[in-house]
């Protein structure tokens, strides 16, 4: 099988990272196929960067459409465009916020979500509650550092985590913790070791997902509000959009 995972930044280094993550977990036979918009965003921190992504993460599931992918990941943690992406094919897309939730569940009765800038906490917030999560999230925290800071060979971001994770361990009465940043994707083995309970990491989370329902054989339902967008003209910067 081929999992499309698109990074909605655009910062190479972070996509190579989410790739590498990525191909690391998949299993024998799945192709991982990587990629990133070619406008918007270095980073995304805010609302505004994450209504920008969105369109290049269509547009990345509209390539993706045409080489066959038969699942794709949304690798930012504030699942931009997840339902859009959704209309616009019969594979399975999965975010890897609700894709660490959903796993972080299984394994424990309480998880903390650790994220980078404490300004986005609301959007997990936000995705905690449209899941149906929010009664088992103890916390969303932040390290308040910039999302490229975790991309900073030179700098301290790994020790700020990993801070940030021994609090929620101790203060938060959890049983495990969900990084929430698709650039997180290198540190969960650190991390795990580190700290003695699970960490649940989105891009591995949502990849083995995929992985599950295409082999189930389960795909986006057609059927009600996720079924393709009806066809109409688009005009402007969009009209390629258009039927
Ligand atoms: C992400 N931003 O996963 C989010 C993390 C965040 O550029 N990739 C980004 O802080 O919301």
């Amino acid at each position: 099988m081929l999992i499309h995972v698109i990074n909605p930044n655009t910062t190479a280094g972070m996509t190579d990272k989410i790739g590498a993550c990525a191909t690391r977990v998949a299993a024998p036979g799945t192709r991982i196929q990587v990629s990133q918009p070619e406008s918007g965003p270095v980073s995304i921190e805010s609302h505004f960067d994450e209504a920008i992504s969105t369109v290049g993460v269509l547009e990345e599931v509209r390539q993706g459409e045409a080489h066959g992918a038969d699942a794709y990941v949304i690798a930012c943690f504030g699942d931009p465009g997840l339902l859009a992406a959704r209309e616009l094919t019969r594979a399975p897309v999965i975010g890897i916020a609700e894709a660490g939730f959903h796993l972080a569940t299984l394994i424990s009765t309480r998880f903390s979500v650790v994220t980078t800038l404490s300004r986005t906490a609301i959007i997990a917030e936000h995705l905690l509650a449209q899941y149906g999560f929010r009664d088992h999230c103890r916390r969303v925290r932040a390290i308040d550092l910039p999302v490229l800071e975790l991309e900073n060979p030179a700098g301290n971001a790994y020790e700020a985590l990993l801070a940030e994770c021994r609090r929620a361990r101790d203060e938060d009465g959890i049983g495990a913790i969900v990084l929430g940043c698709g650039g997180m994707a290198d540190l969960t083995q650190r991390l795990t070791e580190a700290l003695g309970l699970p960490v649940v990491e989105g891009v591995s989370a949502a990849v083995k997902l995929a992985e599950s329902l295409v082999s189930l054989g389960l795909g986006t339902s057609k059927h009600g509000d996720l079924a393709f967008p009806r066809p109409k003209p688009f005009v402007g910067r969009f009209a390629d959009w258009g039927a």
